[in-house]
């Protein structure tokens, strides 16, 4: 067994990792190790159970089997389990982002949702050749109505494609790959791997990166802009994260999950005073909530709700005893989460459902109804808190502060000021070298990996070497539980241009932009600096790169795919399951570039992955004649250097 140290770098998740393992209950870490050795037909993508002739396996070492039953080489086999991955990936995101858009046409017909930006409202309803002049529910159910159209369409071309740049607009055109309609996409994915289906694995991919356009172009993008349109658009705020943010005198409620469309109501919820007044009566200080995964991202970014931590602490989180109710809504929710909850007083309450979990208590949320449900669930957690054995509560005393609440509109009143407010200012740093380039982390934990310590090694030594990072997702909780997204870690961590620009303007070196949803935020960054000139015609052209250090959901997958098609060099931390098939390997890493400008690199030492990134964002300052960056600073030798893994 791994000791706590060697599970993760975060010094709250040591603290309980430990406290777990006295108090013998099991962790993802621990049965993470005990599947070892894990499946390696599985890893490396040559397994196939998409027929029952199957399962079939090819040999990695052509010893053995060479093709499935029906003929299938590693190469298809690999691209269509990819193709299926991303399939689940968007379906995810985007079945998400109809949720938000049923709630807004629920908002528009009265419920007790509603438009808080109005504006934003306007202006969607403007660029999707809407009459933005209507009353302001009239608007909502048009956008809601459209947006929604956008999953059943059958021919054209998403909406949001017309966004994207001219350039990465034809190559998309010219590969056959603009989506259609985000669920005809998806459909089509799940057919053409069907057995029998489509097997030329060059095919079987361009409806994958098809697929994954719906979502980051589509579903995903639908998710933000009517987050933002119902909820408000984030502003910058302070908060704080860790599991310290739980604190023992108050009911505590942890929301986890993704959609804001709970959790919003949560936060109304735990401010009403009855309920309030109850928590009172009941011996406690306050009602407290914290988040956990995207949810706590939704919910910090609008409210500045703190944040008890990332994926792997969502099980940490109930075993320090002091958690009156977790309630989840969808994914990434462990369903071991109910096991625990059951060794404590701690309620676990699902509320969607596409999502219920054997142990748990399951309150629905209905939209129609859903103040009054969410008061119910609040005041279950409070009448729980006399249930709670105080001489089992060890809540480790860590939390950060962190800056939060960065969007594609509000970068460049960040960057450019009140008078500036253009993407002039972040295009001149770059081009002038005080900046070195751009870079997005993003992505999960996995227990595979020492938690946080990808990310925290590649942030650092992109933001040494004068790198802006923007993030998402538990990559972003990662970095604010370090203190990274402080202004003040620019000074300790920035390059000397990059702490220039962080101090002139007083934002953080990282820059948080929320769930993983919102990863469609940093598509409108890219594209806004390409329209802003300078920086060459598309993303690809960029002085930028995109990674995912811990990855491990199938969304990711996804993410990643609509990185590449839409320019990125993206590095992933752990490779796709793809390495048994090594024509396939050889596509993605290498000559998709071709007709997209991205493409993939593996490499799981983080501080290898920054610098290859580090290297494609000089490539480009090459490329497009730009000076080199002002303040270079040699890559620093490490001991380590040696032992890099070969990047797969
Ligand atoms: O959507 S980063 S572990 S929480 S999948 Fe999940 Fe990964 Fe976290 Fe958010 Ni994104
Ligand atoms: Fe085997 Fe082909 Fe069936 Fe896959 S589709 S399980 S490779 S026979």
């Amino acid at each position: 067994m791994r000791s706590p140290q060697e599970r993760s770098v975060d010094p709250a998740s040591v603290e309980m990792l430990g406290h777990t393992a006295a108090e013998k209950i099991t962790t993802a870490w621990d049965r993470q190790e005990a599947m070892e050795p894990q499946c390696g037909f599985g890893q490396l993508g040559l397994c196939c159970r998409n027929c029952v002739m199957g399962p079939c396996r090819i040999d990695p070492f052509g010893d053995g089997p060479s093709e499935g039953i029906c003929g299938a080489t590693a190469d298809t086999i690999a691209a269509r389990n990819l193709v299926r991955m991303i399939a689940a990936g968007s379906s995810a995101h985007s079945d998400h982002g109809r949720d938000v858009a049923h709630t807004l046409l629920m908002a528009a017909k009265g419920s007790d949702y509603q438009v808080k930006d109005e504006a934003k409202l306007r202006r969607l309803a403007a660029e999707w050749g809407l009459d933005d002049t209507k009353p302001v529910n009239e608007l909502a159910k048009a956008v809601a109505e459209a947006a929604m159209a956008q999953f059943g369409q059958q021919e054209g071309e998403l909406a949001f494609v017309a966004r994207a740049p001219a350039l990465t607009q034809k190559r998309w055109r010219e590969a056959g790959v603009v989506p259609r309609g985000i669920d005809r996409e998806i459909v089509d994915a799940m057919h053409r791997t069907h057995v029998g289906g489509d097997s030329d694995m060059t095919s079987i991919i361009s409806a994958g990166i098809r697929t994954a356009l719906a979502d980051g172009w589509g579903g995903s993008m639908i998710a933000t802009e009517l987050t933002d349109i119902l909820f408000k658009t984030p502003t910058w705020l302070r908060s704080r994260t860790n599991l310290g943010v739980i604190d023992a005198k108050n009911v505590n409620i942890v929301v986890h999950g993704h959609e804001p469309i709970l959790s919003e109501m949560i936060v109304a919820a735990t401010q009403d005073a009855e309920l309030v007044e109850l928590a009172h009566s009941k011996g406690a200080e306050n009602i407290a909530l914290a988040g956990i995964c995207c949810t706590a991202n939704e919910i910090l970014m609008r409210h500045g709700i703190p944040v008890a931590g990332n994926f792997l602490q969502q099980e940490l989180a109930i075993a320090t005893g002091a958690v009156e109710a977790m309630i989840v809504d969808i994914q990434c929710v462990m369903p071991s989460l109910s096991k625990i909850a059951s060794g404590f007083h701690t309620k676990m309450i699902s509320t969607s459902k596409k999502a219920k979990f054997p142990g748990a208590v399951h309150i629905e949320l209905e939209e129609s109804d859903a103040l009054n449900i969410a008061k119910k669930i609040v005041r279950e957690a409070i009448e729980n808190f006399p249930n709670r054995d105080s001489s089992r509560v060890k809540i480790p005393n860590y939390s950060s502060p962190l800056v939060a609440g960065f969007t594609a509109e509000n970068i460049f009143t960040a960057l450019g000021g009140r008078y500036r407010p253009s993407y002039r200012p972040l295009n001149d740093a770059i081009i002038s070298g005080r900046l070195r380039g751009a870079a997005a982390v993003v992505g999960c934990n996995n227990p595979k990996l020492q938690q946080d310590s990808g990310h925290l090694a590649m942030l650092r030594e992109l933001l040494a070497n004068d790198v802006l990072v923007v993030t998402t997702g538990c990559t972003a909780i990662a970095g604010a539980k370090a203190g990274m997204l402080c202004p003040e870690a620019a000074i300790e961590l920035a390059g000397e241009g990059l702490q220039e620009v962080c101090r002139a303007v007083g934002i953080p070196p990282v820059l948080h932009l929320g769930a993983c949803v919102d990863i469609s935020r940093i598509l409108m960054i890219l594209t806004n600096m390409v329209a802003e000139g300078g920086l060459g015609d598309e993303i690809a052209d960029l002085p930028a790169a995109a990674a995912a250090p811990e990855w491990m959901s199938e969304k990711a997958v996804a993410i990643g795919f609509y990185a590449v098609a839409s320019g990125a060099y993206t590095v992933l931390g752990q490779p796709l399951p793809v390495q048994g098939a090594p024509g396939l390997t050889h596509y993605l890493c290498e000559d998709i570039a071709e007709a997209f400008g991205g493409k993939f690199a593996f490499q799981s030492d983080p501080v290898a992955a920054a610098r290859l990134m580090i290297d494609h964002i000089d490539a480009r300052r090459d490329a497009l004649h730009l000076p080199g960056p002002m303040y270079e600073v040699p890559y620093a030798p490490r001991a380590a250097e040696e032992a890099v893994p070969a990047a797969g």
